[in-house]
Protein backbone atom coordinates (compact mmCIF):
# COMPACT_ATOMS: atom_id res chain seq x y z
CA UNK A 1 0.00 0.00 0.00
CA UNK A 2 1.23 3.49 -0.91
CA UNK A 3 0.82 6.39 1.72
CA UNK A 4 -1.42 9.07 0.71
CA UNK A 5 -0.54 12.26 1.31
CA UNK A 6 -3.86 14.08 2.68
CA UNK A 7 -4.10 17.73 3.83
CA UNK A 8 -2.32 18.64 6.84
CA UNK A 9 -4.93 21.51 8.98
CA UNK A 10 -2.84 24.64 9.39
CA UNK A 11 -4.08 25.82 12.59
CA UNK A 12 -7.13 28.47 12.93
CA UNK A 13 -4.88 31.96 12.22
CA UNK A 14 -3.85 30.25 8.08
CA UNK A 15 -7.13 28.54 7.85
CA UNK A 16 -9.59 31.25 8.73
CA UNK A 17 -7.64 34.21 7.82
CA UNK A 18 -10.12 35.99 5.83
CA UNK A 19 -11.71 36.56 9.68
CA UNK A 20 -8.75 37.07 11.58
CA UNK A 21 -6.43 40.39 12.20
CA UNK A 22 -3.60 39.89 9.71
CA UNK A 23 -0.47 38.34 11.20
CA UNK A 24 2.44 38.56 9.26
CA UNK A 25 3.67 34.85 8.13
CA UNK A 26 6.92 34.33 9.64
CA UNK A 27 5.31 35.28 13.26
CA UNK A 28 2.52 32.56 13.67
CA UNK A 29 3.03 30.21 16.32
CA UNK A 30 0.77 27.55 15.65
CA UNK A 31 0.35 23.87 16.72
CA UNK A 32 -2.17 23.25 14.31
CA UNK A 33 -4.72 23.83 16.91
CA UNK A 34 -8.45 23.86 15.56
CA UNK A 35 -10.47 21.41 13.39
CA UNK A 36 -11.67 19.51 16.53
CA UNK A 37 -14.79 17.05 16.26
CA UNK A 38 -18.26 17.85 16.27
CA UNK A 39 -19.64 14.52 18.13
CA UNK A 40 -23.22 13.45 17.95
CA UNK A 41 -24.65 12.07 21.24
CA UNK A 42 -25.69 8.72 20.76
CA UNK A 43 -26.65 7.02 24.22
CA UNK A 44 -28.36 9.70 26.60
CA UNK A 45 -32.02 8.48 25.22
CA UNK A 46 -34.02 8.21 28.66
CA UNK A 47 -32.74 11.60 29.20
CA UNK A 48 -33.65 13.04 25.81
CA UNK A 49 -36.47 11.04 24.85
CA UNK A 50 -37.43 13.81 22.38
CA UNK A 51 -35.89 14.41 18.34
CA UNK A 52 -33.41 16.43 19.93
CA UNK A 53 -30.52 16.07 17.98
CA UNK A 54 -27.14 17.40 20.54
CA UNK A 55 -23.19 17.54 19.51
CA UNK A 56 -20.80 17.95 21.83
CA UNK A 57 -18.03 20.16 20.42
CA UNK A 58 -14.74 18.28 21.84
CA UNK A 59 -12.52 21.20 22.49
CA UNK A 60 -10.23 18.77 24.75
CA UNK A 61 -8.50 17.55 21.41
CA UNK A 62 -6.68 20.87 20.87
CA UNK A 63 -3.16 20.38 21.08
CA UNK A 64 -2.81 21.34 24.74
CA UNK A 65 -6.07 19.74 25.67
CA UNK A 66 -8.30 22.81 25.92
CA UNK A 67 -10.27 25.39 23.87
CA UNK A 68 -7.70 28.08 25.11
CA UNK A 69 -4.88 27.15 22.20
CA UNK A 70 -7.17 29.14 19.76
CA UNK A 71 -6.59 32.44 21.16
CA UNK A 72 -3.29 31.54 22.36
CA UNK A 73 -1.96 30.96 18.80
CA UNK A 74 -3.61 34.40 17.67
CA UNK A 75 -2.28 36.07 21.37
CA UNK A 76 1.60 34.76 21.12
CA UNK A 77 1.85 35.45 17.11
CA UNK A 78 1.00 39.01 18.17
CA UNK A 79 3.17 39.40 20.82
CA UNK A 80 6.02 37.94 18.07
CA UNK A 81 4.69 39.99 15.72
CA UNK A 82 5.19 42.99 18.14
CA UNK A 83 9.15 42.05 18.63
CA UNK A 84 7.34 41.22 22.24
CA UNK A 85 9.81 38.54 23.89
CA UNK A 86 7.72 37.35 26.81
CA UNK A 87 4.32 36.69 27.83
CA UNK A 88 1.95 36.48 31.02
CA UNK A 89 -0.89 35.47 32.67
CA UNK A 90 -3.14 34.54 35.71
CA UNK A 91 -4.98 31.41 35.15
CA UNK A 92 -7.33 28.63 36.80
CA UNK A 93 -4.82 26.22 34.83
CA UNK A 94 -5.41 26.10 31.33
CA UNK A 95 -4.89 29.67 30.09
CA UNK A 96 -1.46 28.89 31.42
CA UNK A 97 -0.97 25.72 29.83
CA UNK A 98 -1.80 27.30 26.53
CA UNK A 99 0.30 30.26 27.67
CA UNK A 100 3.54 27.70 28.14
CA UNK A 101 3.02 25.76 25.03
CA UNK A 102 2.78 28.09 22.61
CA UNK A 103 5.62 30.64 24.30
CA UNK A 104 7.50 27.64 24.33
CA UNK A 105 6.69 27.19 20.65
CA UNK A 106 7.23 30.45 19.54
CA UNK A 107 10.46 31.13 21.54
CA UNK A 108 9.05 33.67 23.88
CA UNK A 109 9.69 33.29 27.97
CA UNK A 110 6.07 32.96 30.06
CA UNK A 111 5.26 33.80 33.08
CA UNK A 112 2.36 32.24 34.64
CA UNK A 113 0.79 32.96 38.21
CA UNK A 114 -2.04 30.38 39.24
CA UNK A 115 -4.21 30.28 42.47
CA UNK A 116 -2.16 27.99 45.06
CA UNK A 117 -3.69 24.54 45.34
CA UNK A 118 -6.48 25.24 43.40
CA UNK A 119 -5.60 24.25 39.58
CA UNK A 120 -5.89 20.79 38.48
CA UNK A 121 -2.62 18.52 38.28
CA UNK A 122 -2.11 17.88 34.61
CA UNK A 123 -2.76 21.84 33.72
CA UNK A 124 -0.26 22.37 36.23
CA UNK A 125 2.23 19.62 34.48
CA UNK A 126 1.94 21.57 31.22
CA UNK A 127 3.41 24.84 32.57
CA UNK A 128 6.04 23.21 34.50
CA UNK A 129 7.41 20.96 31.17
CA UNK A 130 6.88 24.11 28.92
CA UNK A 131 9.10 25.80 30.73
CA UNK A 132 7.11 28.64 32.29
CA UNK A 133 7.98 30.39 35.26
CA UNK A 134 5.08 29.44 37.79
CA UNK A 135 4.02 31.39 40.66
CA UNK A 136 1.40 29.99 43.19
CA UNK A 137 -0.82 32.64 44.62
CA UNK A 138 -1.91 32.64 48.13
CA UNK A 139 -5.25 33.91 46.58
CA UNK A 140 -7.86 33.55 44.02
CA UNK A 141 -7.80 33.77 40.00
CA UNK A 142 -9.00 37.29 40.49
CA UNK A 143 -6.27 38.30 42.67
CA UNK A 144 -3.74 36.82 40.50
CA UNK A 145 -5.64 38.63 37.66
CA UNK A 146 -5.05 42.06 38.93
CA UNK A 147 -1.14 41.46 39.86
CA UNK A 148 -0.68 40.54 36.19
CA UNK A 149 -2.46 43.19 34.67
CA UNK A 150 0.12 45.85 36.64
CA UNK A 151 2.80 43.58 35.87
CA UNK A 152 2.28 44.05 31.79
CA UNK A 153 1.99 47.48 32.82
CA UNK A 154 5.36 47.79 34.36
CA UNK A 155 7.68 45.67 32.62
CA UNK A 156 7.68 45.00 28.62
CA UNK A 157 5.93 41.70 28.92
CA UNK A 158 2.68 40.80 27.00
CA UNK A 159 -0.29 39.99 28.62
CA UNK A 160 -2.21 37.11 27.01
CA UNK A 161 -5.59 36.80 29.37
CA UNK A 162 -8.43 37.58 27.00
CA UNK A 163 -8.71 41.68 27.56
CA UNK A 164 -5.79 40.50 25.35
CA UNK A 165 -7.97 41.20 22.26
CA UNK A 166 -6.50 38.61 19.80
CA UNK A 167 -7.12 36.03 22.20
CA UNK A 168 -10.95 36.14 21.65
CA UNK A 169 -10.54 36.42 17.99
CA UNK A 170 -8.67 33.42 17.92
CA UNK A 171 -11.39 31.89 19.82
CA UNK A 172 -14.10 32.82 17.68
CA UNK A 173 -12.94 30.21 14.76
CA UNK A 174 -14.47 27.99 17.36
CA UNK A 175 -17.63 29.30 16.02
CA UNK A 176 -16.89 28.89 12.43
CA UNK A 177 -16.14 25.11 12.47
CA UNK A 178 -19.71 24.21 14.59
CA UNK A 179 -21.24 26.02 11.94
CA UNK A 180 -18.94 23.87 8.93
CA UNK A 181 -19.37 20.52 10.22
CA UNK A 182 -23.45 21.73 10.67
CA UNK A 183 -23.65 23.17 7.72
CA UNK A 184 -25.57 25.33 9.72
CA UNK A 185 -25.95 27.49 12.56
CA UNK A 186 -27.33 25.34 15.72
CA UNK A 187 -30.43 26.18 17.59
CA UNK A 188 -28.76 26.39 20.80
CA UNK A 189 -25.30 26.62 21.85
CA UNK A 190 -24.36 25.74 25.74
CA UNK A 191 -21.13 26.59 27.36
CA UNK A 192 -19.55 26.73 30.29
CA UNK A 193 -18.84 30.35 31.92
CA UNK A 194 -15.88 32.01 33.69
CA UNK A 195 -14.56 34.66 32.27
CA UNK A 196 -16.84 35.07 29.73
CA UNK A 197 -14.09 35.40 26.93
CA UNK A 198 -15.76 31.92 25.01
CA UNK A 199 -19.64 32.90 24.93
CA UNK A 200 -18.65 36.48 23.69
CA UNK A 201 -16.12 34.79 21.50
CA UNK A 202 -18.54 32.24 20.10
CA UNK A 203 -21.55 35.10 19.47
CA UNK A 204 -19.04 37.14 17.61
CA UNK A 205 -17.99 33.80 15.35
CA UNK A 206 -21.81 33.41 14.98
CA UNK A 207 -22.47 36.78 13.85
CA UNK A 208 -19.53 37.01 11.49
CA UNK A 209 -20.46 34.17 9.47
CA UNK A 210 -24.33 35.44 9.33
CA UNK A 211 -22.97 39.12 8.51
CA UNK A 212 -21.04 37.34 5.24
CA UNK A 213 -24.02 35.80 4.35
CA UNK A 214 -22.01 31.93 5.33
CA UNK A 215 -24.79 30.96 7.64
CA UNK A 216 -28.21 32.15 8.09
CA UNK A 217 -29.41 32.48 11.10
CA UNK A 218 -27.84 32.76 15.13
CA UNK A 219 -28.22 30.13 17.85
CA UNK A 220 -29.55 30.98 21.49
CA UNK A 221 -26.01 31.71 23.53
CA UNK A 222 -27.08 29.33 26.80
CA UNK A 223 -23.87 29.99 29.51
CA UNK A 224 -23.48 28.42 32.69
CA UNK A 225 -21.70 29.41 35.73
CA UNK A 226 -20.66 27.01 38.21
CA UNK A 227 -23.41 28.01 41.33
CA UNK A 228 -20.55 28.94 43.85
CA UNK A 229 -19.17 30.72 41.73
CA UNK A 230 -21.51 32.96 39.50
CA UNK A 231 -21.45 36.37 40.03
CA UNK A 232 -23.34 37.08 35.93
CA UNK A 233 -26.66 35.00 37.64
CA UNK A 234 -25.89 36.93 40.79
CA UNK A 235 -25.24 40.41 39.64
CA UNK A 236 -22.42 40.84 41.66
CA UNK A 237 -18.76 40.04 42.52
CA UNK A 238 -17.93 36.70 44.23
CA UNK A 239 -15.18 37.38 46.74
CA UNK A 240 -14.94 33.49 47.45
CA UNK A 241 -15.72 31.58 44.31
CA UNK A 242 -16.29 28.14 45.49
CA UNK A 243 -16.97 25.37 42.61
CA UNK A 244 -15.16 21.55 42.15
CA UNK A 245 -15.08 23.02 38.32
CA UNK A 246 -12.14 24.56 39.63
CA UNK A 247 -11.17 25.98 35.79
CA UNK A 248 -14.16 28.56 36.28
CA UNK A 249 -13.70 29.41 39.84
CA UNK A 250 -13.75 32.91 39.13
CA UNK A 251 -15.31 35.61 40.93
CA UNK A 252 -14.88 39.03 38.56
CA UNK A 253 -15.52 37.77 35.34
CA UNK A 254 -13.39 40.32 32.81
CA UNK A 255 -15.70 40.11 29.92
CA UNK A 256 -18.88 40.61 31.73
CA UNK A 257 -20.93 43.01 30.42
CA UNK A 258 -20.22 41.07 26.44
CA UNK A 259 -21.58 38.09 28.06
CA UNK A 260 -24.57 39.87 28.96
CA UNK A 261 -25.07 41.32 25.97
CA UNK A 262 -24.19 37.67 23.77
CA UNK A 263 -27.35 36.43 26.48
CA UNK A 264 -29.51 39.49 25.00
CA UNK A 265 -28.64 39.96 21.62
CA UNK A 266 -29.19 36.44 21.02
CA UNK A 267 -32.01 35.55 23.21
CA UNK A 268 -29.79 33.34 25.43
CA UNK A 269 -29.69 33.19 29.31
CA UNK A 270 -27.03 32.79 31.96
CA UNK A 271 -27.71 30.64 34.32
CA UNK A 272 -25.78 28.54 36.69
CA UNK A 273 -25.83 24.69 37.51
CA UNK A 274 -24.46 23.10 41.01
CA UNK A 275 -21.22 21.05 41.06
CA UNK A 276 -23.54 18.05 41.75
CA UNK A 277 -25.41 18.56 38.13
CA UNK A 278 -21.79 19.16 36.70
CA UNK A 279 -20.43 15.57 38.58
CA UNK A 280 -23.46 14.11 37.30
CA UNK A 281 -23.14 15.41 33.70
CA UNK A 282 -19.35 14.70 33.64
CA UNK A 283 -20.03 10.92 34.29
CA UNK A 284 -22.44 10.76 31.82
CA UNK A 285 -20.40 11.91 29.07
CA UNK A 286 -18.02 9.72 30.09
CA UNK A 287 -20.12 6.79 30.16
CA UNK A 288 -20.51 8.19 26.71
CA UNK A 289 -16.89 7.70 25.26
CA UNK A 290 -16.30 11.26 25.95
CA UNK A 291 -13.77 12.41 28.73
CA UNK A 292 -14.11 16.22 29.19
CA UNK A 293 -13.05 18.13 32.82
CA UNK A 294 -15.37 18.92 35.09
CA UNK A 295 -15.82 22.34 34.01
CA UNK A 296 -16.88 21.43 30.40
CA UNK A 297 -19.53 19.36 31.96
CA UNK A 298 -21.49 22.59 33.17
CA UNK A 299 -22.84 23.24 29.60
CA UNK A 300 -24.23 19.24 29.27
CA UNK A 301 -25.52 20.22 33.07
CA UNK A 302 -27.06 23.38 31.26
CA UNK A 303 -29.03 21.09 28.84
CA UNK A 304 -30.08 18.82 31.42
CA UNK A 305 -31.59 21.61 33.06
CA UNK A 306 -33.06 23.61 30.45
CA UNK A 307 -34.59 20.03 29.09
CA UNK A 308 -36.63 19.68 32.40
CA UNK A 309 -37.95 22.96 31.92
CA UNK A 310 -39.09 22.02 28.76
CA UNK A 311 -37.77 25.02 26.41
CA UNK A 312 -36.53 22.48 23.71
CA UNK A 313 -38.85 21.82 20.27
CA UNK A 314 -38.81 18.30 18.26
CA UNK A 315 -35.61 19.02 15.58
CA UNK A 316 -33.55 21.75 17.62
CA UNK A 317 -29.81 21.46 17.22
CA UNK A 318 -27.68 21.85 20.75
CA UNK A 319 -24.62 22.33 20.54
CA UNK A 320 -22.51 21.80 23.94
CA UNK A 321 -18.90 22.90 23.93
CA UNK A 322 -16.57 20.36 25.90
CA UNK A 323 -13.41 22.85 26.52
CA UNK A 324 -11.29 21.01 28.02
CA UNK A 325 -9.64 17.44 28.37
CA UNK A 326 -10.61 15.10 31.08
CA UNK A 327 -7.06 14.45 31.56
CA UNK A 328 -6.54 17.49 32.73
CA UNK A 329 -7.91 16.82 35.96
CA UNK A 330 -7.00 13.20 36.95
CA UNK A 331 -7.92 13.51 40.66
CA UNK A 332 -11.63 14.73 39.99
CA UNK A 333 -11.88 11.57 37.76
CA UNK A 334 -10.39 8.82 40.20
CA UNK A 335 -12.38 10.58 42.86
CA UNK A 336 -15.69 10.43 41.01
CA UNK A 337 -15.24 6.56 39.75
CA UNK A 338 -15.15 3.20 41.42
CA UNK A 339 -11.69 2.03 43.13
CA UNK A 340 -10.23 -0.77 41.11
CA UNK A 341 -9.75 -3.97 43.01
CA UNK A 342 -6.48 -5.51 43.81
CA UNK A 343 -5.56 -9.13 43.07
CA UNK A 344 -2.97 -11.43 43.03
CA UNK A 345 -2.01 -12.70 39.68
CA UNK A 346 -3.75 -16.03 39.48
CA UNK A 347 -6.69 -16.65 36.96
CA UNK A 348 -8.83 -18.26 39.13
CA UNK A 349 -9.15 -15.40 42.42
CA UNK A 350 -9.12 -12.62 38.64
CA UNK A 351 -12.47 -14.30 37.33
CA UNK A 352 -13.98 -14.38 41.10
CA UNK A 353 -12.97 -10.69 41.52
CA UNK A 354 -14.13 -9.71 37.54
CA UNK A 355 -17.91 -11.40 38.53
CA UNK A 356 -17.75 -14.29 35.66
C1 LIG B 1 -12.07 24.05 30.77
O1 LIG B 1 -7.49 29.02 32.20
O2 LIG B 1 -10.06 31.20 32.79
O3 LIG B 1 -15.68 31.84 30.26
O4 LIG B 1 -7.46 30.87 33.33
O5 LIG B 1 -10.46 26.27 31.45
O6 LIG B 1 -13.91 31.97 28.50
O7 LIG B 1 -13.31 32.06 30.90
C2 LIG B 1 -10.23 28.97 32.05
C3 LIG B 1 -11.54 28.97 31.71
C4 LIG B 1 -14.39 26.87 30.66
C5 LIG B 1 -14.30 29.27 31.04
N1 LIG B 1 -13.87 25.64 30.60
O8 LIG B 1 -14.11 29.99 29.85
C6 LIG B 1 -8.05 30.00 32.68
C7 LIG B 1 -9.52 30.13 32.52
C8 LIG B 1 -12.57 25.44 30.86
C9 LIG B 1 -11.75 26.52 31.20
C10 LIG B 1 -13.63 27.96 31.00
C11 LIG B 1 -12.30 27.81 31.29
P1 LIG B 1 -14.27 31.56 29.87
Amino acid sequence: MQATKTRNWNGVIREFQEFLPKVKDDSVVTLREGNTPLIEVLTMGELFERGLKIFLKYEGLNPTGSFKDRGMTMAVSKAKEEGSHAVICASTGNTSAAAAAYAARGGLRAYVLIPEGKIALGKLSQAMMHGAKVVQIQGNFDEALIIVKEVSMMYPVTLVNSINPYRLEGQKTAAFEVCNHLGFAPTYHFLPVGNAGNITAYWRGYKEFKERGVTDSLPKMMGFEAEGSAPIVRGHPIKNPETIASAIRIGNPSSWENAVKAKDESGGIIDMVSDDEIIYAYKLLAREGVFCEPASAASLAGVIKMHKKGIFKNGDTIVCTLTGHGLKDPDTAIKSSDKPITAEPELGKVVELLGF
